[in-house]
């Protein structure tokens, strides 16, 4: 397929795909499956989100989509929809599917079908490495491995068709108006979403070394409160919905986001922002922010905005003013071109099953 090929010309899938995904924590993998799962149904399959906690849905997603059902994680053994198996079975970030789940897509007829383990996102050099990559399991099936990735020997990142029309047509001066949002003039935008972070203190400082209005998402961000910082003005938002949280970075002159579905939103929406991973007792997180890094390549400043932030530098921060954000917003808008010339993370994954129809493992698989 080419670069860009615009979903609505594949030919519609017309299968069922099952997504499994169980909520370890945060936002994050409910926020990737519902959107997995709505690009899906885009291309004309019938999904069904098998989640173990569906909470967050109400707020992400209370639109809800016409092609994809939202069912609870199966507790009863037999119960659907262990009963039956779909022609693509999305596990998510290791997940697991139930035992009897598993057991009928071995013995399903006339084939098994196409089992996937969608990865976690990072840049890493391992992630080239894996992707692809198959996994035996017991009673002949097989799990492939699926990782999105920033490069094009990874599974891509996760776009919707019409974002760059949404985005284009976007209306900031009403969106600020719809939410309440008086900017004086010369007041700077930004926005937080973070995990708790110790030096919220001193960011907020940063932050105040020109007029900057600072929109508080719920959760750690909105701690931030509890600082009043002169030159600052803070506001708290609620919970909004995927596509409203893309509207708000869109909005603002500078973002903070953090974990793996924000960060994609931040590189789609091209406005600098700062990228906080999900912190590791172990540290293990210094090493994805490095090689998101390496692979950006932002000026230094940039990237010592990113180390301190991630605690890979610690200590008072050198140099207290932000990067000049015009040269910032130019690196973030060729990074976006960049990733745009790269085939979407459903369109990959659609050519990828489709493949592993044509090369059938010991259980033939059926799409
Ligand atoms: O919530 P997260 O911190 O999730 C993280 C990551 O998935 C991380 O990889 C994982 O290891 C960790 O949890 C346990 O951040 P993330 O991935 O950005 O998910 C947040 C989702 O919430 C995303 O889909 C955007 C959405 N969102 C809204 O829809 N509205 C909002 O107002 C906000 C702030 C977020």
């Amino acid at each position: 397929m080419n670069p860009g090929t615009p979903s609505q010309q594949l030919e519609p899938l017309g299968q069922r795909w099952d997504i499994f995904c169980r909520v370890i924590d945060n936002y994050g993998d409910v926020g990737v499956c519902w959107r997995l799962a709505c690009e899906l149904g885009a291309r004309g399959a019938t999904v069904r989100l098998v989640i173990d906690d569906a909470r967050a849905l109400a707020w992400m997603a209370p639109q809800g989509h016409p092609r994809v059902q939202v069912l609870p994680w199966p507790d009863v053994p037999d119960g659907e929809p262990a009963a039956s198996p779909a022609a693509v079975v999305i596990e998510a970030f290791g997940c697991d599917p139930p035992a009897p789940y598993v057991h009928a897509m071995a013995t399903c007829q006339p084939g098994a079908p196409v089992w996937i383990n969608l990865e976690y996102l990072s840049a890493e050099a391992y992630v080239e490495r894996s992707h692809g990559l198959p996994s035996p399991q017991p009673q002949g099936l097989t799990k492939w491995f699926f990782y999105p990735g920033f490069t094009p020997r990874t599974g891509g990142l996760l776009r919707e068709d019409d974002l760059p029309n949404r985005q284009a047509t976007f209306d900031r001066a009403r969106w600020l108006h719809e939410h309440g949002i008086g900017l004086q003039r010369g007041e700077r935008l930004a926005s937080l979403f973070c995990y708790p972070h110790p030096e919220l203190p001193t960011l907020l400082q940063r932050l105040a070394t020109r007029p900057t209005r600072l929109l508080l998402t719920p959760g750690a961000a909105q701690a931030a409160a509890e600082f009043p910082t002169p030159g600052l003005q803070l506001q708290k938002l609620p919970w909004l919905t995927q596509h409203g949280y893309d509207e708000l970075l869109w909005a603002c002159d500078l973002n903070f986001v953090r974990g793996e579905d924000s960060l994609v939103r931040a590189l789609w929406a091209a406005r600098p922002f700062v990228w906080q991973a999900y912190p590791q007792h172990d540290g293990a997180h210094h090493a994805k922010v490095q090689a998101l890094l390496d692979g950006l390549q932002p000026g230094a400043g940039v990237a010592a905005l990113w180390h301190w932030w991630n605690g890979v530098v610690t200590g008072p921060p050198g140099n207290p003013d932000l990067p000049d954000l015009e040269t910032w917003q130019r690196g973030t808008q060729q990074w976006r071109q960049r990733l745009m010339q790269q085939p979407t993370l459903a369109d990959q994954l659609v050519a990828f099953v489709r493949g592993k129809r044509s090369q059938p493992t010991a259980a033939p698989a059926r799409i």
